[in-house]
């Protein structure tokens, strides 16, 4: 039997016999051994620096509250997207790679929520208190946000180093890292806490924010990674790049997954998303309010202006209120609708008929069939 935390990790197993859902929750568990042995390479490097056990407990909590916790569904989407590419198993190397790259996603969301929360003062997160409204740690979390980006980029060196892509994956984690960062500035500009203009809003301008907040890291970066994993050569001046093309199906299939999340901080429950939704009280610019403005009679216009982006229960209720009159979940349906609709012309864009180790349709319809009428 297999000792090292790796091996266990990849252990094999089979999936004879496995109804979907069963071999669904195996995937999982495998992915999530593979944290385990990334947790203790953390642990163990920050040990070694010398830093005493109540920083490494501090450490470890951080990573355990703020990592593993989600849906996973960028971090698996790399191992999904290498399988579909290479059209055959993974060895456990190939298997290993992957996973570590989809980790790496997964802290690179960790930086980004445990940053988020603060800033959009968030209430929960996953379904429990968000970090920095944890005991003691408060402002601590900015720091902790830091350390789960340096993370990557020291899981990137140790596994990586000796690839030939090396560069390409730090190039598209800058990259992808700051063009968050740009869409974070936006969306927080957009909505100022102490003065609230609607006639700002636009779906233009909401497209540019989840574009960027969103769109780039959590489905442009999973696939690029597969891609370099998988040995696609990038081709930056030709018009038939691979990686461009996955890019121009990617963006909007991400600008769709934003204004689900936009629907369901109002339209969800917070035991679905695990979150309480805070848009409104945020002066959001976001598609509900978008499309709320679209349609608005007069008399709901100005109870819009006057309860909108209000520190205050009681107009978040009055502004759900006009949400509810002018049938925004009835207006949600036909717009995933077209959404769906839309990206699947998309994906017929990419060959039928590509071979094993060039990028096929599936990595997009798997990644499109894993949102596609999401309650959380
Ligand atoms: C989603 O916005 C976007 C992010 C979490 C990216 C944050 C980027 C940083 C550079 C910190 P959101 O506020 O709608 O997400 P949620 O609804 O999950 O809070
Ligand atoms: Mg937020
Ligand atoms: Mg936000
Ligand atoms: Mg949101």
């Amino acid at each position: 039997a297999p000792t090292n935390p790796t091996e266990i990790a990849l252990q094999a197993s089979t999936t004879n016999g496995m109804s979907s859902a069963e071999k669904k929750k195996q995937a999982r568990a495998k992915f999530e051994g593979v944290y385990q042995v990334l947790r203790k390479d953390l642990l163990d490097h920050f040990a070694g620096e010398g830093m005493p056990k109540d920083a490494i407990e501090w450490y470890s909590r951080n990573l355990d509250y703020n990592v593993p916790g989600g849906k996973l569904n960028r971090g698996m989407s790399v191992v999904d997207s290498v399988e579909i590419i290479k059209g055959r198993a993974l060895t456990d190397e190939e298997y290993l790679k992957s996973a570590i790259l989809g980790w790496c996603i997964e802290l690179l969301q960790a930086f980004f929520l445990v940053s988020d929360d603060l800033m959009d003062s968030s209430v929960t997160r996953r379904g429990q208190p968000c970090w920095y409204r944890v005991e003691n740690v408060g402002l601590i979390s900015i720091n902790d946000a830091f350390m789960l980006e340096g993370a990557i980029y020291h899981l990137l060196k140790k596994y990586f180093r000796q690839d030939s892509y090396y560069v390409e994956l730090l190039d598209l984690f800058h990259d992808v890292t700051y063009k968050t960062e740009m869409g974070q500035l936006i969306d927080l500009i957009t909505a100022p806490e102490d003065h609230v203009d609607l006639d700002k809003f636009s779906l233009k301008k909401h497209q540019l924010i989840v574009i960027y907040k969103t769109a780039f890291y959590s489905f442009y970066l999973p696939v690029a990674l597969a891609m370099h994993v998988c040995g696609i050569p990038p081709s930056p001046n030709s018009p038939s790049d691979p990686y461009k093309l996955a890019h121009e199906i990617l963006i909007p299939l991400g600008e769709y997954f934003q204004v689900q999340d936009d629907f369901l901080d109002f339209g969800g429950t917070p035991e679905q998303i695990g979150k309480i939704g805070t848009d409104i009280l945020d002066n959001k610019c976001s598609w509900c309010i978008n499309t709320a403005l679209a349609v608005a009679t007069l008399e709901q216009r100005r109870v819009l202006d006057e309860n909108y982006g209000r520190k205050d229960a009681a107009k978040e209720a009055k502004v759900k209120e006009v949400f509810e009159q002018v049938e925004i979940r009835r207006r949600y349906e036909e717009y995933e609708q077209t959404a769906y609709e839309r990206i699947n012309g998309l994906i017929e864009t990419i060959p039928a008929d590509a071979k094993d180790g060039e990028l096929k349709r599936e990595v997009f319809t798997s990644f499109l069939s894993k949102i596609y009428k999401r309650t959380k």
